[in-house]
């Protein structure tokens, strides 16, 4: 029977059990939004691409399933750009869709035609132009089975406006066109997991360093399973937030540049570092040379590409995070490890020295005060916290204990601001149950502020916390550390009212004076059923401590602000 290419294009996505679809229509994808009418998959209408493919990689990192978007030819297509470079950063598993224009008319400067192949191709896993109406089945299969498995990522597909015309006869295979990508994982080198278990098992100073690898292999309960095993202290990456219960005795939080002083300190401190699911950023590692100097360094990762990139390690070992987990601790039954006491007390020792200093007056609404109360209010496993990029990103990640995988989202790679708001309406989507709480900046909200309209208009109520400093907080604090106070272009005046703002799209707006008003409307926002935007007002002047300066080694780190 001939169906069209868009018809062939639903199907394909209905195999693959695509239930939802963040999108902006326009010319070029007309005939596939034609045959989503007929579909029982639900569309959700973004209000700017770059929403819609941050809306899919929210959706993909709150449920582990690849998260879809589509956009128009052109500048449809080249607004997905920073959502893909975002998916990309951070290894997440996104099919974006683009129309483009007729076949006989690309090179020609058609109207609404850019090559987004060109443009794409360094920030996505692979990308397909297809051709025909025939190849649809097999590239959409080989799409997702690109974009989720081994280090997962986005892939993009352009279709021509004509293919999606084209009436053809169409054959569904499981056929695949991965060429030279074997979509299963490395096999793992055993003799590589007993020298790291032998190696392990001798430590006397053990540390963890767990990435966002960790999470996206599932290797949550290893990763536990093995640090009880050793009584290894775990230090995660930003990425790595929520792939151990940060409330566990064992785990440090996290490390790097705005990482817990005292978990630094352990990466300096420890005889034996073994890494798992982390590309050593150079966010999380500090100066490369410097990073863990003194320690054995073992690398745990399914992507060869990141063996020796940054850091340079004595044992690496490539394989699935999950994988490797289970036969180390199958190997390590086998062995006795020693005793970790003196280490153990030593962690202890850092921990009080460390231990961020005055608690705050309860009632002050500060950062870390607002942080800590969505601690005390957010259950474990029934909540997902988004960011934006700055300082409320990393006070989100110093404060906010992510008890659960999948449980903290926020641009780790390329710091995207106006990421938070939009990952947050994806990963509603993805656990409509869960509590979806975007802390932000005032300046990263208005990058993606317009989604509001879909957030009310679509029906996915979030909560929305701003931490208002009328600043672009973390240039002014770059700026006061660095540039000798000389503040410019930092200023956002308190402009606009983010209470009328949300009013204006139909959301609900509030302005909480204390710690207790805030407590009572997030309360109220939880049970709401639109979203909720709780702007906070907190000081300029408050700053991120501890902070490893740009292209300073771990042990530098200043556990406070300096005396000037
Ligand atoms: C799209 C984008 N543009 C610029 C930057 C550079 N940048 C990093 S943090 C920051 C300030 C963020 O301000 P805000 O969102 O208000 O958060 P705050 O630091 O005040 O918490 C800027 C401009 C960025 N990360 N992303």
């Amino acid at each position: 029977m001939l169906i069209s290419g868009a018809e062939a294009i639903v199907r394909s996505l209905k195999r693959e059990g695509v239930k939802v679809i963040f999108g902006i229509p326009g010319g070029a994808v007309l005939p596939l939004y034609d045959a989503l009418y007929d579909s029982d998959i639900r569309h959700i209408l973004g209000r700017h691409e770059q929403c819609v493919a941050h809306m899919a990689d929210g959706y993909a990192r709150a449920s582990g399933k690849p998260g879809v978007c589509i956009a128009t030819s052109g500048p449809g297509a080249t607004n997905l750009v920073t959502g893909l470079a975002t998916a990309y950063m951070d290894s997440s598993p996104v099919v974006a869709l683009t129309g483009q224009v007729a076949r006989h008319m690309i090179g020609r400067d058609a109207f609404q035609e850019a090559d987004i192949i060109g443009i794409v191709t360094p920030i996505t896993k692979y990308c397909f132009q297809i051709t025909s109406a025939k190849e649809i089945p097999k590239v959409f299969k080989t799409a997702f089975i690109i974009a989720s498995t081994r280090r997962p990522g986005p892939v993009l597909i352009d279709i021509p406006v004509d293919v999606q015309r084209e009436q053809a006869e169409i054959v569904f295979t499981d056929e695949l066109d991965t060429k030279g990508y074997d979509p299963n994982p490395p096999r793992v080198d055993i003799d590589k997991v007993k020298k790291a278990a032998e190696v392990l098992a001798e430590a006397e100073r053990p540390l963890i360093l767990s990435g966002g690898g960790v999470i996206s292999s599932g290797a949550h309960v290893e990763l536990l399973t093995l640090a009880e095993m050793l009584s290894a202290p775990v230090v995660t990456s930003l990425m790595g937030k929520g792939s151990i219960p940060e409330d566990h005795p064992l785990c440090l939080g996290m490390i790097g540049m705005h990482g817990k002083a005292y978990a630094n300190y352990a990466v300096v401190e420890c005889d034996v570092l073994l890494a798992i699911g982390t590309r050593f950023a150079d966010r999380t590692t500090g100066k490369f040379d410097e990073f863990a100097k003194g320690a054995y360094k073992i690398h745990v990762d399914i992507d060869l590409a990141e063996i020796n990139k940054n850091v340079r390690v004595d044992l690496p070992i490539v394989g699935d995070a999950k994988e490797v987990l289970r036969l180390l601790i199958k190997e390590l039954k086998k062995r006795k490890s020693k005793s970790r006491d003196a280490w153990l007390n030593r962690i202890k020792e850092l921990r009080s020295a460390f231990e961020q200093g005055v608690e705050e007056q309860q009632t002050a609404l500060k950062p870390s005060s607002v942080i800590k109360l969505l601690n005390k209010l957010l259950e474990p496993g029934k909540s997902i916290v988004t960011t934006g990029v700055g300082q409320n990103q990393m006070w989100s990640a110093l404060h906010y204990l992510a008890r659960a995988p999948r449980s903290f989202i926020t641009s780790g790679g390329l710091g995207t601001m106006g990421f938070g708001f939009p990952a947050a309406l994806g990963a509603k989507v993805a656990c409509p149950d869960k509590v979806v709480v975007d802390i932000d900046g005032d300046g990263s909200f208005l990058m993606t502020e317009q989604d509001l309209a879909t957030s009310v208009t679509e029906g996915i109520p979030v909560i929305v916390v701003i931490l208002n400093n009328s600043s672009l907080g973390m240039v002014r604090q770059w700026q006061h550390l660095m540039y000798k106070r000389r503040f410019i272009a930092i200023d956002l005046r308190g402009v606009p009212d983010f209470v009328k703002l949300a009013q204006a799209y139909g959301a609900e707006g509030v302005r909480p004076g204390s710690l207790e008003e805030l407590e009572k409307a997030l309360k109220e926002a939880m049970k709401c059923e639109v979203t909720t935007v709780i702007d906070v007002n907190i000081s300029p002047e408050e700053r991120v401590f501890p902070m490893v300066l740009p292209g300073r080694a771990l042990h530098e780190v200043l556990a406070s602000e300096p005396k000037s």
